[in-house]
């Protein structure tokens, strides 16, 4: 009976199975990052208030385990600024999801850096990480990218 149930559904799963694979390499051809990415960690904030650099606290940026991140905000002249409110928020525009956790700005580390806890990626790709900063010129934001 086992032998007679395989041989029958063969016939159908052998191009199931042949799909399915050609399909995932399609899918993974067309997951490739752009090509033109600026992969640069050193920003100026959208709206030229602020610079913000982002800094992981290990090398390589792991995938799938729980670590900080640093990010330094100044001024456009490369004055620190310290009384500023942060979110960080971030996520793979090609697969459309966010990140896996809610990391947080939790310490001021002055002269311009804060400690951002939390960070995970739960896979490897193209992250975006959006840095909001709230600070005596007003709210700006800058966007980076992340190749994992
Ligand atoms: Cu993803």
């Amino acid at each position: 009976m086992p032998a007679k149930f395989s041989r029958r559904h063969l016939f159908w799963l052998a191009p199931a199975a042949a799909l399915v694979v050609a399909g995932a390499g399609f899918a993974a051809r067309m997951m490739e990052p752009p090509s033109d990415l600026d992969l640069s960690l050193t920003k100026k904030t959208e709206h030229g208030f602020y610079v913000a650099s982002l800094a992981a606290d290990q090398s390589p940026v792991p995938v799938g385990a729980i670590h900080s991140w640093t990010v330094k905000v100044t001024t456009p002249n490369g004055k620190p600024v310290d009384a500023v409110a942060i979110s960080i928020d971030g996520g793979m525009p090609q697969h459309g999801h966010g990140l896996p956790t809610k990391p947080e700005v939790t310490r001021d580390l002055g002269a311009g850096r804060h400690l951002i806890e939390g960070m995970k990626f739960n896979m490897a790709g193209w992250w975006t990480l959006t840095v909001s900063i709230n600070g005596p010129k007003g709210a700006d934001k800058a966007t980076f990218n992340l190749v994992l």
